[in-house]
């Protein structure tokens, strides 16, 4: 097997189950170097926290990014994840043009939204930012709420094929080759994720769980990256991916009141026994 080397950008919430405290253990699990780049350091995330501390770190990016430069350190792949300011984005398509090897993967989790409603903190000039490096991905990784603020299109709970094939042909538009779309359920009890790779579509369908927890985008997005990278095809390391994710939430589901987060380390040995067989 080679060695491959990733950078994930996205926040450390220091309590919260999300962003860099998940993408660091899961891909190191799926046997890859990861790389982090904190976007930002919260003491914990937005969603249901208050008075959460804040610190950007977009200021410190420039002379990361030139450091690594100087000491020829490129990457195989680059995965982004929750990003602490527009300005920061542009960075982020630095990153992408100047600290990738050649043939680096690029994926775009926009992690900005859920529910219908953007994360709070977030505003239209950051979501017109996030279309753009979109655009630039190899990969992009939402959720219906984050497809429909990039396509500025209307939210819906339930909808049918249509809807999605509408919502996967204006995400390509913006110039990203494929989309992992997930939580896309056609039926009630179950959910799945579309491969939409090359323009050609394929669906992964599994059981809905009744809980669901915060931060299960990042453990998804995490798990296909390490997958991916460790030389899975797009479609079996979105279905490694969603079948760890939901272990995670089953897990979550033994102890009632875990609300900030799911239990991702448990399973673990789940996600290492899938990404190596
Ligand atoms: O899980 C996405 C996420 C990541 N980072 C921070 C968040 C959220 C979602 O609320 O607040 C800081």
């Amino acid at each position: 097997m080679s060695y491959k080397r990733v950078l994930t950008v996205q926040d450390i919430s220091c309590v919260g189950q999300c962003s860099l405290t998940v993408a660091l253990p899961i891909i190191s699990a799926c046997g890859v170097e990861t790389c982090p780049l904190p976007s930002a350091v919260l003491s914990t995330h937005t969603g249901g926290f208050k008075g959460f501390t804040f610190r950007d770190l977009t200021d410190d990016m420039p002379d990361i990014m030139s450091h690594w430069e100087k000491e020829g350190l490129y990457f195989d792949a680059i995965y982004t994840g929750y990003l602490g300011s527009t300005k920061q984005i542009s960075y982020v398509s630095d990153i992408f043009s100047k600290n990738g090897k050649d043939g680096c993967i690029k994926l775009v989790d926009p992690a900005m939204a859920d529910h219908g409603k953007l994360y709070t903190g977030f505003d239209m000039e950051f979501v017109s930012a996030m279309k753009v490096l979109c655009g630039k991905a190899d990969y992009v990784i939402p959720n219906v709420t984050e497809a429909c603020f990039l396509t500025d299109t209307e939210y819906k709970e339930t909808y049918d094929r249509a809807y999605v094939d509408l919502l996967l042909e204006k995400l390509t538009s913006l110039g990203c080759k494929n989309v992992i779309f997930t939580g896309i359920s056609y039926e009630k009890g179950k959910t799945g994720v579309v491969v939409y790779k090359n323009g050609v579509y394929s669906y992964y369908e599994h059981e809905m769980l009744p809980n669901s927890c915060h931060g299960t985008g990042d453990i998804y997005a995490s798990a296909f990256t390490g997958a991916l990278v460790r030389g899975k095809t797009a479609f079996d390391a979105a279905k490694i991916a969603a079948d760890y994710t939901l272990e995670c939430i089953r897990e979550t589901a033994k102890e009632a009141g875990h609300w900030y987060g799911a239990k991702f380390e448990t399973s673990l040995s789940k996600l290492i026994a899938d990404v190596n067989e």
